[in-house]
């Protein structure tokens, strides 16, 4: 008597999980989402559109399949009168017609993958006059940005002009990882000892945008926390980025709470060992693929290659440490008692504490205290 009681809940229960799955599935298609069905630029349209052509002929081949498959079971099911039904065992037209039909559907697929791998590889990059040429330096764990010909060095946030050829260069020193842009631009490996190229664009619409970028390669502990993000300006909002990026730090007004924190920044055994702000402990800013390999552990300045992110803009990035933290500049007027400003300021909970927001990474730094976070979040959120 207990089993359809027991059958129903079931039912329930099967119908329950997969609402459930579905909602999580379907809560991936936000708008915010990451998404390479939502292609922003000429090279993930490319990638986007052997996906649709593979997706349309799988889902052919499986409702063709399953429908017969069901059809056979209801139709040819065994009843009390049935006979024997005829044998084809070895039937050299069915054998020819089943290797036929997938045959065709694999060389469409081959025609439109290789006809995509050729129209997004290194050498179709177009010719462009404003091509922007940069090298992604992939660390341990944080995305640096070297603009080749502008020779400015950033990390975190990726700025780029719309409609406009970009060509990275990727390069690591240590393990492999992966730069990938869903929206832009797939995969593309960065290995050590073997510097590849990519090249993408994002679209003339995507002025004002900010795309996400991840690490697609398993890289150590804190893989998942080597995020950036890609934002796209208009051709004069790119031309200003890059006059003001290109300029040394901010300095700040004498007496105030932002000179306190360059001092500590310049401090004995502080940041500046690990950080470079051009115009107070750097001259310029370094190309560390080129100049930082390991066979050369000095910078231009002949100090040490430095260890962490170029900071002389800090306060104009969206992220921190890979995007562990957003860079809520607004939550970090300093105004505000201690307490608040770690409960509200990002910048003020890394510095507090990089090891407990992000375990593991390379910024291995003695307890400040508040006072000295407060300076530094005054200074490094004015340096723009
Ligand atoms: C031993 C080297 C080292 C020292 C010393 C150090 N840092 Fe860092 N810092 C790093 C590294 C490495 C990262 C990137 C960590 C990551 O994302 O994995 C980092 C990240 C940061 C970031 C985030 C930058 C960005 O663009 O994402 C800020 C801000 C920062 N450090 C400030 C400071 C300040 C202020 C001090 C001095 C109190 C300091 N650091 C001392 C190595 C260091
Ligand atoms: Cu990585």
């Amino acid at each position: 008597m207990r089993m359809p009681v027991f059958r129903r809940t079931n039912r329930w229960l099967l119908l329950l999980s997969s609402l459930l799955l579905s909602s999580i599935l379907l809560s991936a298609c936000g708008e915010q989402s990451p998404s390479i069905i939502d292609a922003r630029g000429f090279v993930a349209q490319q990638e986007g559109f052997v996906f649709w052509v593979i997706l349309v002929i799988a889902a052919v081949v499986f409702v063709g399949v399953e429908g017969m498959l069901v059809y056979s079971i209801f139709r040819f099911r065994e009843r009390p009168d049935s006979v024997n039904p005829r044998q084809n065992h070895g039937s050299l037209a069915l054998e020819i017609l089943w290797t036929a039909i997938p045959t065709f559907f694999l060389l469409v697929i081959l025609v439109f993958t290789i006809r995509g791998l050729f129209q997004v590889a290194p050498d179709a990059q177009p010719a462009d006059s404003k091509t922007v040429n940069v090298t992604a330096i992939g660390h341990q764990w944080w995305w640096e940005f070297h603009y080749q010909q502008y020779n400015i060095t950033t990390a975190d946030t990726l700025v780029i002009p719309a409609g406009t050829v970009v060509h990275v260069d990727l390069f690591s020193n240590n393990v492999i990882h992966s730069f990938w842009v869903p929206q832009l631009t797939g995969k593309t490996d960065l290995v050590p000892g073997h510097d590849n190229k990519k090249w993408f664009k994002a679209d003339d619409d995507t002025v004002g945008k900010t795309f996400v970028g991840i690490c697609a390669e398993f890289c150590g502990a804190q893989h998942g926390n080597m995020r950036f993000e890609v934002k796209v300006e208009s051709a004069d909002g790119f031309q200003s980025w890059l006059t003001a990026q290109s300029q040394h730090a901010a300095t700040p007004a004498s007496g105030s709470l932002a000179e306190e924190g360059q001092k500590i920044f310049q401090g004995a055994g502080a940041c500046a060992g690990c950080h470079g702000i051009v115009g107070v402990n750097a001259q310029q800013f370094i190309d560390t693929a080129k100049v930082c390999d390991d066979s050369n552990p000095k910078d231009l300045n002949n100090n040490e290659c430095p260890l962490g992110p170029n900071l002389t803009h800090f306060g104009s990035r969206g992220l921190i440490a890979g995007g562990v933290l957003d860079n809520n500049s607004s939550q970090c007027n300093t105004d505000q008692s201690a307490s608040d400003l770690l409960a509200n300021c990002n910048l003020a909970k890394w510095l507090h504490d990089p090891q407990g927001v992000k375990p593991g990474n390379d910024m291995a730094i003695g307890q400040l205290t508040n006072d000295q976070i407060k300076a530094l979040v005054a200074y490094l959120e004015s340096l723009k």
